[in-house]
């Protein structure tokens, strides 16, 4: 069974664009690998936070991959800092990577562009990324496209680490979803729906209440003709609203553009907000549950922290030895 490792950000609120391209991928996978899933709060410290907020945050991204389906009996669920060894880790890391090449990540150089001053963590994301991977022997990394490049650069490092100290590190590989994996936003529907774009009307939210996932849809832009057609270059809009509509309902796009045929945007329009709140209902009435339980969230995460500890560590050792650090008595 392979082992599958991803993260995600406790930065900004979660969007259907994360939960149809990402947490919903997770849950899936939880059928046929050894899952472990992290909220990756050391990462969303590379950019300016607010510690109340990082707090408040990590434990509601947690609070909602669980609703969303993460079943902590079958898949490991952790919050990254619980296990300290991956900064360890880390630092080996940093020891085998260049500064050419971690220059070399788009992530960094767009995230640092016009910043009067960039943290030396933001720099060093990847590397921290890396050994979350490398940490829990992992196979296989759901992500998105932007997200490639940082397992690419995993990999070197893993090949590089092999080659120099022997055969110690699992070397993973990146698996990213088939269609439909970019959700556009509902006001600008050239780009992706994002948690740090300033567009609120065009970002549904996964824990939008009903009467707004209808404002928002029902104020999309689409275009001045009447034509339901996937196009999506002559037609973002519409066809952003196809895309949603088919990965919500499991129907095609040929299906889906039959059944609207003559009946104008209103009616997709509709079609699609119902959609949306049915698949959020469940996961929006399980979240109201666990974020009433803050005492049972914390523990089911201690006891995620646990399990990924183990794992991590015995990487950890293997890769003390590895290197020549003089085990202590
Ligand atoms: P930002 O847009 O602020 O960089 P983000 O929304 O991409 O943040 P992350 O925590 O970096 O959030 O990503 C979580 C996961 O959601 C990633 O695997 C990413 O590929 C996926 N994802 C993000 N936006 C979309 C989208 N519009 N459509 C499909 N998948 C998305
Ligand atoms: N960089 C990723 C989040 C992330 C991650 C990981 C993803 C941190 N560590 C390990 C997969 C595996 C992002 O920005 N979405």
């Amino acid at each position: 069974m392979a082992r599958v490792f991803s993260g995600i950000k406790p930065s900004g609120e979660v969007h259907v664009g994360n939960y149809l391209g990402a947490v919903r991928r997770w849950v899936a996978q939880q059928d046929d690998g050894e899952c472990i899933y992290c909220v990756v709060d050391l990462h969303a410290m590379t950019v300016p936070h607010e510690p109340a907020a990082l707090r408040a945050e990590t434990r509601r991204l947690a609070a909602l991959l669980l609703a969303a389906g993460i079943d902590p009996d079958r898949s490991i669920l952790f919050v990254q800092s619980h296990v300290p060894v991956v900064t360890e880790l880390t630092w080996v890391l940093n020891c085998v990577a260049t500064v050419g090449e971690l220059r070399r990540m788009t992530q960094f150089k767009e995230k640092g562009r016009g910043q009067a001053s960039v943290s030396a963590g933001l720099f060093d994301y990847p590397v921290l990324m890396a050994a979350d991977i490398l940490a829990y022997d992992t196979d296989e990394v759901p992500v998105g496209e932007d997200q490639i490049q940082h397992v690419e650069l995993t990999r070197d490092l893993a090949l590089r680490f092999n080659r120099r100290f022997g055969d110690t590190l699992v070397v993973p590989r990146a698996t990213v979803p088939p269609v439909a994996a970019r959700v556009k936003d509902l006001q600008h529907p050239t780009r992706k729906m994002s948690k740090s774009e300033e567009s609120p009307q065009g970002t549904v939210l996964v824990l939008d209440p009903p009467e707004v996932i209808r404002r928002k849809v029902r104020a999309a832009v689409t275009d001045s003709e009447t034509e339901i057609r996937h196009d999506p270059e002559a037609k973002p809009g519409v066809s952003n609203l196809l895309e949603l509509y088919t990965v919500a309902t499991g129907a095609t796009i040929a299906e889906a553009t039959e059944a609207f045929a003559g009946r104008g945007y209103g009616a997709l329009k509709a079609a699609v907000a119902d959609a949306l709140v049915d698949l959020l209902a469940p996961v929006q009435a399980r979240y109201a549950a666990l974020r009433d339980d803050p005492e049972r969230l914390d523990d089911l995460l201690a006891h995620g922290a646990a399990k990924a500890e183990a794992i991590a560590s015995a990487t950890m050792q293997r890769v003390r030895d590895a290197v020549g650090l003089l085990p202590r008595r």
